[in-house]
Formats: C-alpha cells, structure tokens, sequence
C-alpha cells in the first residue's frame, strides 16, 4: 500500500506505509507535448526532483541592458556584457554601472533572434588581450550567417582593435532565426562553436548535409584554422571545420571539468530539448529523429524518436526549458552542488538545476522561476552564480545561498 507525501519544496515522495521511499518523483512539469513517445532509455527525462530545497538570495547588479546574451569576467571587479542589439559593456561588479558601448565592433544584422550574440576570452588573455565574439553577420541581399570575430581589448577596456573574422558559417541565409552560438575552448586551446540551422523548412533539413555548417558544431583554433585532429580534416567527407551534426539550435555548451568533454544544450521543437555530449564526427539527429513535435503540432518529419546511426540525447526535456547556456558548477558556496549543471532557462525561467551520476542525469530541480527569461549563467570569481535576464530591460543578477 502506498501513500504519497509532498514535502515543503512541493516535491512529491512515494511512501509506504512503514515510510520507506519506493520511488521519488519528477519535478512537475506539465503533461507532455507527445504523451506518445517514449524513453530510449530510463532516466532519458523526468529525472526525480531533487529533494534539497536551497534558499537563494538574488541581487540586482546591474540594470538597463537590452537583450544581453553573454557575461564573461575579466577579473573579480570586471565583466564584459554583450547585448544583442549589437553593443559590447564593460560591467563594475560592485558598483553595478555600465561603461558606454565598447567601440570597434564590425556591422552586426540586429534582427530577430540575431545580433552580438557570445563572448569568450583567449585562453592567453592576460597576455595577448584576444576577445572572441560570435553574431550575425549581414552578407548581403537580406541573407545572413552566424561568424566569430576576434579583437584585442585596450587596457581601459574601451576599445576592440584588429577585429578580423575567424569564421563563417555557410550557407548564408535569408532568416532571422536559429544562429546558435555558444563559444567554448577545450582544453588544448580548440575553440568550439555550436550553430544553428537558421530554422526554416528548407535549411532544417542541412543540418544533415556535411557540406554545410547549419545545425553543426565546429572546432576551429584560434586563428580559424582546422585543426588536424578534427573528424573531417581532410574535407572528403564534410567541411573540415565540423565536428558533430544533425543539431537545430544549440544556445549553451559547456567543458565538463573533470573529463574535457564538450556537453551542450539544445533548443528542440515542441517537447524536444536536449542534453548532448557531441563526439567527433557523428550524427544527432535533427530533424530526422527527435522528441517532440513541430510548434503547429504536426510530427517533424516521421515522427520518430531513434534510428541507427543516429545519437540519443543525455537528457531530454518534454515540455521544453528552452535552454540559454548552462555551467558546470565547481565552486563550494553552494553546498551539495559542486559538479552539477545549472541551466538558464528562457521558458518557464530561472534556473534548472541537474544532479549527475557520470554522463547520466538523476536529479532535477527548478529554481528561481520568478526571474522569468534567464539568458544565460555563469559562476562568478567569488563562486556566486551570475545570471543575465532577456528583455528590453534585461539585468545582471548575483545569486548565492540565503545563509553563506
Ligand atoms: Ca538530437
């Protein structure tokens, strides 16, 4: 016989009737968008609600950004804010105040989902002073593309000179939509890139077609060059340039810490955001397999959710968080939380945090949902997540333990 207890966080537990706990329960979430599909594997989605319930202060830092996308720290005293509007802050992170828009940016297409997108220091920034930045460049006749940039920043941060563009993303497209572009470094000095496959009918189906670089994620170094090592160097294949495929929109990605794996975070169609490790040269899906269904309802493609040849995701979400980035949390400030993910969530907002066991999810949580659009997350100098929400109005938001 079992009853059932919801405890003070709203976490539902199975009990039975000498209160032993036969099985805890998923975070509620919501009935799914395609009840029909089911789990290539247990614990794919609907991990059990982690049942600790953290109480977080946020402070509002810094105010009046519009649509930032990207914080990187310089220092404990200094970030770099990007807006997507196309302007580069440098933030006081004490006093909260925004420098005038750094100058030396090339033209930017500010349209839609477009813009001044990620930020990513040089793993040698103390010395060489490189900036890299990904948006979306115009290239001509209303089409556009995801490229990566780099600058050197002046001392007084404000000024980016030598900007020259790394990388182009080909095809250019005729959208406002699906650029991507998270910016994340291995740990041999490779620069990951992760692009969109800009989201309409006929582009979509590219993210299959290694002679492009929609629905990709690229390595390059730091120059843009391919590196030797990449799974289609030699160009008989694919682009040179590709590392995996088969991706629709991937807005954060993350180095694990301890493995040197790059895992990322993708927005799905309706119900079908995903968790990947992306490996060297192979295929995830889109928009042949995935969970979920296309926003008008209709199935995408067959419908179906596994083929051979083609990766499972990690995790999956149904219905969707509609993920911003996501860090691997390594500090001590939070207690319990070092090596779980934290997620910024657009949709329902706040944070989703993960507990993992290896490359599998066992624990969910939501946190913060009040925050609303929540772009993107980083821990801090200080081990304080450090969070930017996304509106015309989008702040810069230090969040720690009500009691450290
Ligand atoms: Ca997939």
């Amino acid at each position: 016989m079992l009853r059932s207890l919801v405890t003070s966080s709203g976490t539902a537990l199975l009990l039975t009737l000498s209160g032993d706990i036969l099985a805890q329960e998923a975070v509620p979430t919501g009935p799914p968008n395609a009840p029909d599909q089911t789990p290539a594997f247990e614990g794919q989605t609907r991990a059990p609600a982690i049942s600790d319930a953290p109480t977080l202060h946020s402070e509002r830092v810094a105010e009046g950004l519009e649509h930032p996308w990207s914080l990187v720290f310089l220092d404990s005293d200094t970030a770099l804010v990007s807006e997507r509007p196309g302007r580069l802050r440098a933030v006081d992170l004490h006093e909260g105040t925004l420098s005038a828009p750094i100058e030396g940016l090339p033209e930017i297409d500010a349209r839609g989902q477009g813009g001044l997108l990620d930020i990513s220091l040089d793993p040698d920034f103390a010395s060489n002073r490189h900036v890299y930045f990904s948006y979306a460049e115009p290239r001509g006749d209303g089409t556009n593309g995801t490229s990566v940039a780099r600058g050197t920043l002046n001392q007084d941060h404000t000024r980016l000179d030598d900007v020259e563009v790394i990388f182009r993303q080909t095809p250019a497209w005729d959208s406002t939509r699906h650029f991507g572009s998270r910016l994340v470094w291995d740990d041999q000095d490779r620069l990951y890139v992760t692009l969109g496959e800009r989201s309409l009918p006929e582009p979509r189906q590219l993210a299959q077609d290694l002679d492009t670089h929609l629905g990709k994620v690229v390595r390059i170094l730091e120059d843009g060059s391919v590196p030797d090592e990449n799974p289609f160097a030699d160009g008989e294949e694919g682009l040179p340039e590709i590392w995996s495929y088969g991706h629709r929109n991937i807005q954060g990605a993350a180095l694990h810490p301890q493995t040197g794996k790059l895992w990322t975070i993708e927005h799905g169609p309706r119900g079908g955001d995903e968790l990947n490790i992306p490996e060297a040269g192979k295929n995830y899906g889109w928009p042949v397999i995935t969970y979920g269904e296309d926003y008008d309802g209709s199935p995408i493609g067959d419908g179906i959710t596994a083929h051979d040849g083609m990766e499972q995701p990690v995790y999956y979400w149904d219905p969707v968080i509609a993920p911003g980035d996501m860090a691997f949390y390594q500090g001590e400030r939070f207690p319990g939380w070092n090596g779980n993910l934290v997620i910024a969530s657009l949709s329902p907002g706040g944070l989703v945090r993960l507990t993992l066991d290896g490359e599998r999810v066992d624990g969910e949580q939501r946190l913060l949902e009040e925050l609303g659009r929540v772009r993107d997350v980083d821990e801090g100098p200080d081990g304080a997540l450090w969070l930017l929400t996304d509106s015309s109005d989008g702040a810069l938001i230090r969040v720690t333990p009500e009691d450290s």
